[in-house]
């Protein structure tokens, strides 16, 4: 078999690209492959090895644990601080910066990592599609240990991306200010594949996607979006509703198949439910670089200065067209 291009080659050729490059970027997303993996070989054998189910405890945001959560977490978090160039961990599942000690972070490491091990495990348990989702910032080294230091608009991101569990395993990343490129991983081989290149999204879709139980959460203006879209009152026509209720899920058929995806602020919670830094930022990054937009409803995600670690956002995503319905509408 010929699965073509493997993650680890085009990795080093993307390398070889930036010449100066000193190799650190990429070893680290040589240890992203790494957890995913991991995490994916987990997620497949969980109802074998005793592994769905709740853990017992609850996250910074009193959130229930799955005990995947915990798993994913700890898999990634520990091929971060094997990689020796992370010097700064933020998790969904993580209350403060995880700050790698001397020994597992590099002493002159400059990469602060943000992400959720297990995107969507409230759907573990039923077999449906889960994720990894991850942001990489570079930081001097002078700020180390310095946690405001750590909260900047996701623009600067120097790499993004995701980890989709589904029927199959899918890493979709883009580094720099290069394109967006999918990966799937051969379980026989035990490597990804690059299956997408250049990927770009459509500017208009067929379908959006919202929690639509959610409508007299909403106020006037985000009811009348839904409804546009639903009705057809917007550039394209009637959509179709697709909502898996997992994020990744959700954001990939939209990157793939063009469309909206909204998760919008509510009366009572007008932040929304998803969070800036380690969901919103990396996939607006990622659907910025594959022809797409991004928006809170008023600014770009990627230029949104977070003010805390876990802060929330209402997000409007995908395809550019139905985006800037989304913008128009709640200007
Ligand atoms: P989680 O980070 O606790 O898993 O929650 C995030 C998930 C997303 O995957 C999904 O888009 C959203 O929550 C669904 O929320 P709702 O059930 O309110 O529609
Ligand atoms: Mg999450």
């Amino acid at each position: 078999m010929d699965a073509g291009l493997s993650f680890t080659a085009w990795v080093l050729r993307n390398q070889a690209r930036h010449p100066g490059a000193r190799g650190e970027l990429s070893g680290l997303l040589l240890h992203v492959g790494l957890a995913a993996r991991a995490i994916a070989h987990q997620v497949a054998v969980a109802p074998l090895s005793n592994m769905h189910g709740h853990a017992g405890s609850t996250n910074v945001q009193g959130e229930q644990q799955q005990k995947l959560d915990v798993l994913a977490d700890q898999h990634f978090r520990g091929a971060m601080a094997h990689s020796g160039l992370v010097a700064t961990l933020v998790s969904e599942e993580m209350e403060e910066p995880d700050f790698l000690a001397a020994g597992e972070g590099a002493p002159d490491a400059e990469y602060t990592v943000f992400y959720d091990p297990l995107d969507g495990s409230s759907n573990i348990d039923v077999n449906v599609t889960v994720g990894t989702i991850f942001g990489i910032y570079r930081h001097r080294v002078a700020d180390r240990g310095r946690a405001a230091e750590l909260l900047r608009p996701g623009r600067e991101q120097v790499a993004a991306g995701y980890v989709m569990y589904g029927a199959s395993t899918t890493l979709v990343l883009c580094v720099g200010d290069g394109p967006v490129s999918g990966f799937t991983l051969s379980p026989s081989v035990g490597e990804f594949f690059l299956t997408h290149a250049d990927m770009s999204m459509p500017t208009i879709g067929k379908t959006y996607s919202v929690n639509e139980s959610r409508t007299s959460a909403w106020d006037k203006r985000t009811q009348d979006l839904v409804q546009a879209f639903r009705d057809g009152k917007v550039p394209g026509g009637a959509r179709g509703a697709r909502y898996v209720g997992s994020l990744i899920a959700d954001f990939h058929r939209t990157l793939l198949k063009g469309g909206i995806f909204m998760y919008p602020g509510e009366r009572d919670r007008p932040e929304g439910k998803l969070r800036l830094l380690y969901e919103g930022a990396p996939l607006a990054m990622i659907a910025e670089r594959a022809g797409g937009a991004a928006t809170d409803g008023r600014q770009r995600i990627l230029d949104r200065q977070p003010t805390k670690f876990h802060e929330r956002c209402p997000l409007f995503i995908g395809s550019k067209l139905d985006v800037e319905e989304a913008m128009k509408a709640l200007a």
